[in-house]
């Protein structure tokens, strides 16, 4: 079993959108941890495997764990190397099948679905908890999939009972809906960011806020 259960916020930092908005890893991710996050997802899709391990450690130093919990996007090989906690796999990458299979059963294990066959697919499958997106339109992703709406989220809340994260386009605004929709946790990337008057740990208040009068 994993050490790890799902945050109703959970957090994607997303490498490749922070240096793009010139915003420094090491300085998002202390910012969210001073916001009272334990448990975030590290997405790096453009730099190499040894960036990769040296940004993990960064971010393990950060987040302990003693009291957090790190998943790794896509790169199954290096959740050893990077001490991390769970790997989060997409459609093109290792299968979750393969994934448990390299990793074993301690390793959290989350797979992006697009739809209803790859959800009903990823079912049954041996993932942890299943993604379901964009819900809504996303900059943040190259060659995003067609959104699936709250619709989406209520047919994919029907089909399973492993834990749901939504993830695309979520906001302090509209994340209460998704979870009335049966998410049981919202993956956002773009919300987090700090903009002019709104730091990351006011962002984070606020979606707490939100998600706290949901169910
Ligand atoms: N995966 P934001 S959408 C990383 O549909 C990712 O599986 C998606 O970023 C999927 O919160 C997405 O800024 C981007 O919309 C999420």
């Amino acid at each position: 079993m994993p050490r790890c259960s799902l945050p109703r916020l959970y957090p994607i930092l997303d490498a490749g959108f922070l240096l793009r908005a010139g915003l420094s890893i090491e300085g998002f991710a202390r910012e969210l941890r001073r916001a009272g996050i334990r448990f975030l997802q590290y997405r790096d899709k453009e730099a190499t495997d040894e960036v990769v391990r040296e940004r993990a450690a960064l971010l393990r130093a950060i987040f302990p764990p003693s009291d957090s919990c790190l998943i790794l996007n896509d790169r199954v090989s290096l959740v050893s190397a990077a001490a991390c906690d769970g790997i989060h796999v997409g459609q093109t990458d290792l299968s979750p099948s393969q994934a448990r299979a390299n990793l074993g059963p301690g390793v959290l294990i989350g797979v992006s679905t697009h739809g209803e066959g790859q959800l009903r697919s990823a079912a049954d499958g041996p993932a942890d908890y299943l993604a379901i997106g964009p819900v809504f339109a996303t900059a943040s992703k190259q060659d995003p999939d067609p959104v699936v709406g709250l619709e989406g989220v209520r047919a994919a809340r029907a089909m399973t009972t492993k834990p749901l994260v939504a993830i695309g386009g979520i906001t302090r605004s509209n994340c209460a809906a998704v979870m009335q929709a049966g998410a049981d946790s919202v993956a956002v990337i773009s919300d987090l960011i700090p903009r002019p008057g709104s730091s990351t740990r006011k962002l984070v208040e606020e979606f707490h806020a939100a998600l706290s009068d949901v169910r």
